[in-house]
C-alpha cells in the first residue's frame, strides 16, 4: 500500500444521491481529478458501437501516432479494440438489469484508470462498491477520506426520472433542479443530452437493493477505520456548504476563488 502526501478521497452514496453533482462542485473549488465508475463504464459501453466497425484497428493506429504496421504489432492493438468491447458489452448487460458489474473486472478498470492519476489529488465517485473492491483498493493506496451522502430513497427516486447527461463528460442535469440553459442540449458543447437506460423506474428500484445489501457494509468498512464522513439531507445545496467546510481542512492550500456558492 503506498502512502501519499496528496489527498485520496471516495464519494460514496446511494444511486441518485448526488455524488455526480458534488464531485463537479469539487473538481470546480478544488481541482481535484475525479474518476467516476459509472462514467467510465457507460465509455466503455459507447465505445462499443465505434470498435465494431471495420475500420475500427486502423483508427488506433492512427490515434496512437504508429505508421509500422508489423505483425506483431497488430495482434497488439487489435486486443486493446476487443477488450474494449467486451467490457462495455458485459457492463451493459449488468447496468441494464440494476445489477453490480464483478469485481475483478471493476476493480482492474479502476485500478488502472487510478494508475495515470499518481501526481494528483483525485476523488473517487462510485468506487469501491462492495467490501471487496474496498480491500482490492487499500492494497494500491492509503485513502484519506470518505464522504458519504446520507439522502433517504424516497427523495431519489424522484430525481432520477428527471435526470439527463451528456455522455461524453458526465455532465449532469435535472429538469427541476439544474436545468441546461437550453433545454436537451449540453450547456458547453452544444451536443445533444441523453436520458440513461437505467433511470426506469423498476432499474432504480434493483439499484437501491444492491446499495442495501452490497454497498452499505462499505460505509462500515470505513466507518470501523474512521474514514468516514457523512453528510444527511435532501437537498445538495445545503449538504453542499457542510463538505466544501470539511474539504477546506483537507486541502487548505488549495486557491479557493469562489468561496463556497455551487
Ligand atoms: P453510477 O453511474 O455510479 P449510481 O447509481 O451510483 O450510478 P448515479 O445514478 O450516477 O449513481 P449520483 O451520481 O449519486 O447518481 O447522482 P447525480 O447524478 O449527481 O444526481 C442525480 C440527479 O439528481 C441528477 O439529475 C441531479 O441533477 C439531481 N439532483 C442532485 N441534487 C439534487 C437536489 O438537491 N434536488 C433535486 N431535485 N435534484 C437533485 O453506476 C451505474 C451502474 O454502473 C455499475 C452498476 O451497475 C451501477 O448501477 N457500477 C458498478 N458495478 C460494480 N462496482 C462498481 N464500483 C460500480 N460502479 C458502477
Ligand atoms: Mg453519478
Amino acid at each position: 500500500m503506498v502512502v501519499s502526501p496528496l489527498l485520496r478521497a471516495v464519494i460514496m452514496g446511494p444511486p441518485g444521491s448526488g455524488k455526480g453533482t458534488v464531485s463537479a462542485r469539487i473538481i470546480k473549488h478544488f481541482g481535484v481529478k475525479h474518476l467516476s465508475s459509472g462514467d467510465l463504464l457507460r465509455d466503455n459501453m459507447q465505445k462499443k458501437t465505434v470498435a465494431l466497425s471495420e475500420e475500427e484497428p486502423l483508427y488506433y493506429c492512427t490515434f496512437h501516432g504508429l505508421s509500422d504496421r508489423t505483425g506483431i504489432f497488430h495482434c497488439f492493438l487489435l486486443k486493446v479494440v476487443i477488450s474494449c468491447v467486451e467490457v462495455g458489452i458485459l457492463a451493459k448487460s449488468y447496468i441494464d438489469q440494476g445489477r453490480l458489474i464483478p469485481d475483478d473486472i471493476m476493480t482492474q478498470l479502476m485500478l488502472t484508470e487510478l494508475k495515470g492519476l499518481d501526481q494528483y489529488n483525485w476523488l473517487l465517485d462510485g468506487f469501491p462498491r462492495t467490501v471487496a473492491q474496498a480491500e482490492a483498493l487499500d492494497k494500491e493506496c492509503h485513502v484519506d477520506t470518505v464522504i458519504d451522502l446520507d439522502v433517504p430513497f424516497e427523495t431519489i427516486k424522484c430525481r432520477l426520472t428527471a435526470r439527463w447527461i451528456h455522455p461524453a463528460s458526465g455532465r449532469v442535469y435535472n429538469l427541476e433542479f439544474s436545468p441546461p440553459k437550453v433545454q436537451g442540449i449540453d450547456d458547453i458543447t452544444g451536443e445533444p443530452l441523453v436520458q440513461r437506460d437505467d433511470d426506469k423506474p423498476e432499474t432504480v428500484s434493483r439499484r437501491l437493493q444492491a446499495y442495501d445489501a452490497q454497498t452499505k457494509p462499505v460505509l462500515e468498512y470505513y466507518r470501523e477505520k474512521g474514514l468516514l464522513k457523512s453528510f444527511s439531507g435532501t437537498e445538495t445545496n445545503k449538504i453542499w456548504p457542510h463538505i466544501y467546510a470539511f474539504l477546506q481542512t483537507k486541502l487548505p492550500d488549495v486557491s479557493q476563488k469562489n468561496a463556497a456558492t455551487p
